[in-house]
């Protein structure tokens, strides 16, 4: 304290650096302790971090999301956390360093950071009202935390009102940090007990009253090389544009069929279930896998037929889309004749290989048809269908330039031997995938260089719907090789070799494997 009575007596109190710098800081720690613990009692996506980062995926300009999934790749949700925080750390530097003498310009700067958050909440389609109490107050915690140690810590001007220490400035701000950092882990542990995952483990397994034939003995070539047939839950391929997984309790959730029907219905996951269950093995593809990628996969998916349920709703013959929406905001436009047509197999979908679908992917009800790309089929943690025209409504893809129709293309891809590996010369192995969904596989080929087309052996087809699997032994000398692969689908249609993009619905081209035989 000596040294603040030796300050020249006209000099205006200020802050040092240092602690103005860690007053902004424990109250960025506060806002975000505070907006965690509150957001586990109304609704985890009610956080003010998660709701922000959301908002920046929401409103970025499409050339920047796309640069940033092609640049970044899956990665691209991590950097984003990884970017918000920087940016928030430097809001609260920032709002440290304009306070120095005054705590206005500080608080200010809180409230614009606070505001922020409680919009990005506003905005959210998947939250009650009563969670804006989670940013209003973590802005309230902060602006209170901010000013308060502020007032403390500037050095007492006069002897009558007594200044903290330096020390004990820092002591308090640790204390209310750690305190911060508590309610944090207070709220994950609340939102992760009261959400999904505890909703989904108390269903068990799901077996249906009409089960999936079981696979013929020779439709899995995984031995030789393919991948397997069924792909277990944990490996299915996963494409989500929602920020965290969404959250959706069994109990809580219901679909409402409405719009061009005759009546609007509307039916519990109980109703759901209650009703006699199928088993259908469906692949599922994204639009967005690259000629010889990995977006794609098969289950056996269990649910109901989802005529079933349009018909109690009695949809009407002017309707061409249905409108599908999830709880986090995602919409998906299906040409309504596909979804009603019995010989599609369309389902709402609430198991997978035996279990609750997993919350990853859509529990507790989503979406399948067979043969539709997943960005215009798919929809996961669905909760709204509404029938009306191409026009009323576009879709979250078809706004940001993806096309309005996309049937799934014929397409094949190599799985051994592995890109740029080296095999023996002599006869060597091809095996791979090929894809022709609602349509079925009639003939895979492949070719080492520039050589002949030599057909494939293909596996046991399951059904029109899935992928079907094929092997080939074919003569290599040593030395650098490619070898290519093209499927025919069963209308006769082969591949087109013409590389094309996934934007706007879907890749082709010819999969090439370069490798080396010694
Ligand atoms: N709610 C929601 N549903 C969605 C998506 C999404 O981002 N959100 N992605 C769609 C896309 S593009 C695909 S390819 C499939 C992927 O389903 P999966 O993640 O179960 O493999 O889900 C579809 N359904
Ligand atoms: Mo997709």
């Amino acid at each position: 304290m000596s040294a603040l009575k030796e300050a020249p007596p006209t000099a205006r109190p200020r802050l040092s650096l240092g602690i103005a710098t860690f007053i902004g800081l424990v109250s960025l720690a506060v806002a975000l302790g505070v907006g965690h613990l509150v957001a586990g009692f109304v609704g985890y996506n009610a956080s003010p971090f998660v709701a922000v980062a959301d908002f920046v995926i929401a409103h970025s300009p499409h050339a920047v999301v796309v640069w940033a999934e092609q640049t970044i790749g899956t990665a691209d949700k991590t950097v984003l956390k990884i970017g918000l925080a920087v940016v928030l750390l430097a809001f609260a530097v920032l709002a440290g360093q304009l306070s120095r003498r005054r705590p206005l310009p500080g608080q200010l700067l809180v409230v614009v950071v606070g505001a922020f958050g409680i919009f990005a909440v506003f905005e959210r389609t998947d939250v009650g009202q009563l969670a804006l109490l989670a940013p209003v107050l973590a802005l309230g915690a902060a602006l209170l935390v901010f000013s308060w140690l502020h007032k403390r810590a500037l050095p007492a001007e006069s002897e009558l009102r007594q200044g903290l220490s330096r020390r004990q400035v820092l002591q308090r701000g640790a204390g209310i940090a750690a305190g911060a950092g508590v309610a944090a882990i207070v709220g994950e542990v609340v939102s992760t007990t009261s959400s999904a995952t505890g909703s989904r483990a108390s269903i068990g397994p799901l077996v249906a009253a009409k089960k999936a034939p079981p696979l013929p003995p020779d439709a899995d070539f995984h031995k030789l090389g393919s991948p397997p047939f069924i792909t277990p839950n944990g490996s299915f391929y996963r494409i989500d544009t929602a920020f965290v997984v969404p959250q959706v309790r069994a109990e809580d959730w219901t679909l409402k069929i409405h719009g061009m029907v005759d009546r609007e219905v509307s039916f519990s996951y109980a109703d759901i279930r209650n009703r006699p269950l199928v088993e259908r093995t469906v692949t599922l593809t994204c639009v967005s896998n690259e000629v010889g990628g990995d977006l794609i996969s098969t289950a056996n998916f269990i649910g109901v037929d989802l005529v079933d349920l349009l018909d109690a709703a009695g949809v009407q013959p002017g309707a061409q889309q249905m409108y599908a929406t999830s709880v986090d905001g995602f919409t998906c436009g299906t040409p309504a004749n596909v979804a009603l047509d019995p010989a599609r197999g369309a389902m709402l979908a609430i198991g997978m290989n035996g279990e609750a679908l997993p919350v990853e992917h859509g529990f507790p009800a989503r979406i399948v048809i067979p043969g539709l790309y997943g960005y215009v089929s798919a929809t996961k943690w669905v909760t709204d269908l509404e029938f009306t025209t191409w026009d009323a409504r576009q879709a979250y893809w078809l706004q940001r330039g993806w096309a309005e129709q996309a049937p799934i293309k014929t397409e094949s891809r190599i799985d051994a031997p592995a890109n740029g590996t080296s095999v023996r010369a002599g006869k060597v192995r091809v095996a791979g995938t090929a894809w022709a969904q609602h349509v079925g596989i009639a003939k895979v080929e492949v070719r080492v260089d520039q050589g002949a087309w030599l057909p494939a052996t293909l596996s046991a087809e399951v059904n029109k719907d899935t992928w079907r699997m094929w092997w080939a032994e074919v003569p290599v000398p040593p030395g650098s090789h490619t070898v290519t692969v093209r499927a025919t689908d069963q209308t006769g249609y082969t591949q087109t070799d013409h590389t094309a993009d996934p934007v706007p619905d879907g890749a082709t081209g010819w999969h090439t494997v370069p490798f080396t035989a010694a």
